[in-house]
């Protein structure tokens, strides 16, 4: 009985040992991540510190020419590598659109962002007359098949479509007409991208009209709200709100996954729906032409 005592008192201990063993391999695992963590912390990388230069989320924006070297110069403390196509690129090559800037610790990367140089649409680190004219095609629907990279150097005032406005900011830029600083606070700021605001044709606005996320696109909209809801009870009472030939109903399309991504890729999809006049990012303020009610139509 006291043999089989001691054996349960020596269990307990070691069970206790274990315990007290694993709670310290854990505080070290963790002690060691928290280490590594403040030492190679991608957000504290000066990306933002250099001039014309700025992030969101995993993009570097550029208003301004750089090479590969000042880049490099300018980013610490992690090292870095900045590749176009697999290649990395020379010291004195100018960093173009679509570059591939990866952040390591020397031995594993951290982080890897995509280099925008806005306005650079055709991929050459130089923003010029040349861009300006690729520009004005893809506005034109003369050049389709641009990769999405540069469209997002096009779109240099980031309402998600490449336009003839577009081309001639960018060809006003190249020709040092503009000063494109407000390229860069377009590119960069950040919205809630929970949701896509969407504006409904006249013909296909129909109040308590119920739409569902299968009639805009199944694979990204989880659910449609209806921002332009009315109460039935409230119909006929109000004759600016029963006129409905100056009515359009505003839907926010809520996203399964929300990303900048996302938001992008909704927007360019709605984009050639006849049923729907403007789809734009949640949260931007912009004001449409079509002010026949009467009404303010800013959101
Ligand atoms: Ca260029
Ligand atoms: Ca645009």
């Amino acid at each position: 009985m006291k043999m089989q005592n001691q054996k349960t008192n020596l269990f307990k201990e070691m069970n206790h040992m274990k315990k007290l063993l694993s709670v310290l391999l854990t505080l070290l695992i963790l002690g060691g991540s928290c280490v590594s963590a403040l030492a190679i912390e991608p957000e504290e990388i000066a990306f933002n510190n250099i001039e014309g230069c700025k992030t969101l989320e995993k993009r570097l924006y550029s208003i301004k020419e750089i090479t590969a070297a000042q880049l490099l110069a300018q980013t610490t403390p992690a090292s870095v590598k900045i590749e176009v196509n697999g290649t990395e690129l020379e010291a004195d090559s100018p960093v173009p659109t679509g570059a591939k800037i990866s952040l390591s610790d020397g031995e594993t990367t951290l982080d890897e962002y995509l280099f925008i140089l806005l306005g650079d649409v055709d991929c050459n680190g130089r923003v010029n007359a040349l861009d300006a004219r690729l520009a004005l095609r893809v506005a034109t629907h003369l050049e389709n098949d641009l990769k999405y990279v540069q469209l997002l150097a096009m779109d240099v005032d980031s309402d998600v479509s490449e336009t003839a406005t577009d081309a001639r900011s960018i060809l006003r830029a190249a020709t040092k007409l503009e000063n494109c600083s407000n390229w860069l606070a377009l590119a960069t700021t950040e919205y809630d991208c929970t949701s896509v605001l969407v504006v409904m044709e006249k013909a296909h606005s129909v109040p308590g009209r119920v739409y569902t996320a299968d009639f805009f696109d199944e694979e990204l909209v989880e659910s449609v709200e209806d921002l332009t809801y009315i109460d039935p009870a409230q119909l006929g009472s109000d004759a600016s709100i029963t006129d409905f030939s100056k009515w359009h109903q505003i839907l926010a399309l809520k996203l399964k996954e929300p990303s900048i991504d996302n938001v992008e890729l909704l927007i360019r999809k709605l984009a050639g729906r006849d049923e729907i006049m403007s789809a734009g990012k949640n949260g931007y303020i912009y004001t449409m032409n079509t002010n026949e009610a009467g009404y303010s139509e800013t959101y």
